[in-house]
């Protein structure tokens, strides 16, 4: 007869876990139950997307400059809400947002917690059934009472008190992080709800993919360029060349690369000193995630969960993943870096 395991779904999993943090209120495990109910409604729009007039731009930009499609705005809103009514949450700030938005209400305004999003990530390969995510972060607010500040969001990293993705993909998995191990969820669309179906990710210590938008080769510094040659150079001891596996959406090519093991890299041009993604909606969530699952993170020569931000939609060039790989690319960055910084004798002399 074949063996039945017991299906343990998202907030299930969530109740188990508060019991292991001691004096654990339940507002985190509200907050966290309160963004996959979220995911859900996103996800079931996402399914529609090809069917119902939601696709197609609304001709607005956002915040950095990219076009906004109905389906982000859909899911900004969605995200909003549910953490307006969630109770546990007094603010949160969105990559398509302007400004954070504070949450005023008699139930909100001393909560605890603040939520930095991403509510749909990718939104360039919506029209063309490429896999999209939602990425968030929660932290403990700075300040003591009454509405959000914006010191509550420009926290470093490293005080996140969980993120996470949701991704829209051939099937919807929700991966979250409390800094206690990754877990991964499918979404069962049967039954509407998250099942625990990859407890404990650990991300391949050794990764054979880089993932990196090659058409800016020629604008790359000159040590990214040359990691990125020696990724195709031939050496059978460490399995290169290795493949290059590149998406364009970073929770698609994120998640892959945990689950196989690989660099992503977003690095600084010539153009964007600072790269593309944003520090507080993509980067952070993104390297407490790789790192808990073992990898690393980094924007060159720092770890990425220990820089400060100093404004809501600030953007950082990002290389995370197996360890090796980022250990490699570091390497570079810094052997560069030595020779082109000139000695205190040169600079005397
Ligand atoms: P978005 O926040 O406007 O969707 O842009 C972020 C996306 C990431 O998902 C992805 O890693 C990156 O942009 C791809 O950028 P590019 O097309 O320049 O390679
Ligand atoms: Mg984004």
């Amino acid at each position: 007869m074949k063996s039945l395991r017991k299906v343990i779904t998202l907030d299930e999993f969530i109740f188990q876990n508060e019991k292991d943090f001691p004096f654990a209120t339940g507002e985190l495990s509200g907050l966290l139950r309160d963004i996959g109910f979220a995911a859900k409604i996103v996800n079931r729009e996402v399914n529609k997307a090809g069917l119902v007039d939601i696709l197609g731009t609304t001709g607005i930009n956002n915040t950095t400059g990219d076009e906004v499609k109905k389906l982000d705005m859909f899911a900004n809103e969605q995200f909003i809400s549910a953490l307006q009514v969630s109770g546990e949450c007094c603010g949160m700030a969105s990559e398509e947002n302007d400004d954070f938005v504070p949450i005023t209400t008699e139930d909100s305004r001393n909560a605890k917690y603040v939520v930095t999003l991403d509510p749909l990530d990718g939104s360039s390969n919506i029209d063309v059934n490429v896999a999209i995510g939602t990425i968030f972060s929660i932290y403990r607010r700075q300040s003591f009472f009454g509405p959000c500040r914006l010191e509550d969001f420009l926290q470093r990293g490293s005080r996140q008190v969980a993120a996470g993705y949701i991704i829209y993909g051939s099937s919807t998995m929700m991966v979250y992080t409390t800094g206690n191990g990754v877990n991964g969820f499918t979404l069962d669309p049967s039954i509407g709800e998250f099942c625990l179906s990859h407890p404990n990710i650990k991300s391949p210590e050794k990764g054979k993919i880089y993932s990196v938008n090659q058409g800016n080769f020629l604008k790359f510094e000159q040590p990214v360029k040359e990691y990125i040659t020696y990724c195709q150079s031939e050496d059978k001891l460490s399995n290169r060349p290795y493949s290059l596996r590149y998406i364009g959406s970073l929770v698609g090519d994120i998640h892959r690369n945990l689950m196989y093991g690989g660099i992503f890299m977003y690095p600084a041009t010539r153009s964007a000193m600072q790269g593309k993604l944003r520090l507080l909606y993509e980067c952070f969530p993104m390297a407490f995630i790789v790192e808990q699952s073992g990898g690393k993170a980094i924007d060159g020569t720092r770890r990425i969960l220990d820089i400060d931000p100093i404004e809501l939609h600030q953007r950082s060039p990002v290389f995370m993943g197996s360890n090796d790989m980022v250990d490699k690319v570091e390497e570079y960055m810094k052997s560069t870096m030595k020779v082109t910084q000139p000695t205190v004798a040169a600079v005397t002399a």
